[in-house]
């Protein structure tokens, strides 16, 4: 008899791992998660974790023969500056890995005659401001604006998006019989800042990385200028968003795919938050152009009214909250318990 499970894949990762310690508390739901990389020990205890590569289909196959899955939190990625670097394993992650995903939700779908819910974070990384004067004139955009992406990441993240509407409304849509179709549900996140896991590969990386160095002491010299200004958001409210879609009556959805977002800073907002809480961090900006241009290119902030309106989205997490309450007195604690055991 297969065990019923909820799937999350880049459970490794930082959301991964943030979602693992929120969705845990439910006791009455088994956590399946996959990830390339190993778990952190202390979570693996919650969850039947797998190690394997989500391109692995025989892998996917073995994983379907012992579990009913419920819901999948499709987390896997290379984010966007690593996969500027690597741009076809990008695709092959990113997209391969999220069609194979999908293939197998749309059978589990079929074969159990009620519809598998997958859950899809996508990303600011979709939109493509063209200059910066567009970027400053429409600050708040909306979910079907400037959707023409710069990044290998981003064309990724909008691909599948389209990938999980098709999976969702016309799958088969010329077979004899209309197949029970997938819940596809996606939310885009901004950049996203946790207190206790550090981003890797990610172009919003500077607002954690420089306050995570500041809590150790460490020189940071940030990669784009003081005015660079994007939407950011506290991890506990990116679960908080995946959780109460997943929540959400389908019925009550007019759309597939949702922006949410908290606060927008520009780079130096941040560093003087960090200055307050560090007020010996040593901060300098250091202009990666390139990767500057990549900051450009993504919107001042998101307008989330849709995802307001249809499941009561709202932010638990503004800019004050974030640092005040979870970001600066959550890192403190993690570098001093860091700094004492290393003596
Ligand atoms: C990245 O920087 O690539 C991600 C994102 C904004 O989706 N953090």
């Amino acid at each position: 008899m297969r065990k019923q499970a909820v799937l999350i894949t880049g459970a490794s990762g930082e959301v991964g791992q943030a979602l693992i310690r929120a969705l845990a508390e439910d006791e009455h739901k088994r956590l399946l998660t996959l990830d390339i990389r190993p778990l952190p020990a202390d979570l693996r205890a919650q969850v039947d974790p797998v190690e394997g590569d989500l391109l692995d289909e025989r892998l996917l196959a073995r994983l379907v023969s012992e579990y009913e899955i419920d819901v999948i939190y499709h987390l896997a990625a290379l984010l966007s500056t690593r996969s500027e670097f690597t741009p076809d394993m990008a695709h092959r992650v990113n997209v391969e890995g999220t069609l194979n995903l999908l293939k197998v939700a749309a059978e589990q779908t079929e074969w159990r005659g009620r519809a598998v819910q997958f859950l899809f974070p996508s990303s600011i990384a979709i939109y493509g401001m063209p200059d910066r004067e567009s970027k400053e004139l429409y600050q708040r955009v909306r979910e079907w604006e400037w959707n023409q992406p710069r990044t290998m990441y981003g064309c990724n993240k909008l691909y599948c998006e389209l990938l999980g509407s098709y999976f969702s409304q016309n799958y088969r849509q010329l077979a004899a019989r209309q197949p029970l179709m997938l819940d596809f549900r996606c939310v885009r996140f901004p950049g996203l800042i946790s207190a206790f896991t550090l981003p890797a590969g990610g172009t919003s990386d500077y607002g954690p990385e420089m306050l995570h160095a500041a809590a150790q002491g460490k020189p940071y010299g940030c990669f784009v200028r003081a005015e660079a200004r994007i939407p950011f958001m506290a991890m506990p409210d990116a679960v908080h968003a995946l959780v109460q879609l997943a929540q959400a009556p389908r019925s009550s959805l007019s759309r597939l795919v949702y922006n949410v977002t908290s606060f927008s800073l520009s780079a130096e907002e941040i560093r003087r938050r960090v200055l307050e809480a560090f007020p010996n961090a040593q901060i300098t900006f250091e202009p990666d152009r390139p990767r500057e241009a990549i900051i450009d290119s993504w919107p001042a902030d998101l307008d989330d009214s849709a995802a307001r309106r249809d499941w009561g989205w709202s932010p638990h997490y503004d800019a004050e909250r974030a640092f005040n309450d979870y970001l600066i007195p959550e890192i403190k604690k993690r570098y001093h318990d860091v700094q004492a055991t290393q003596g």
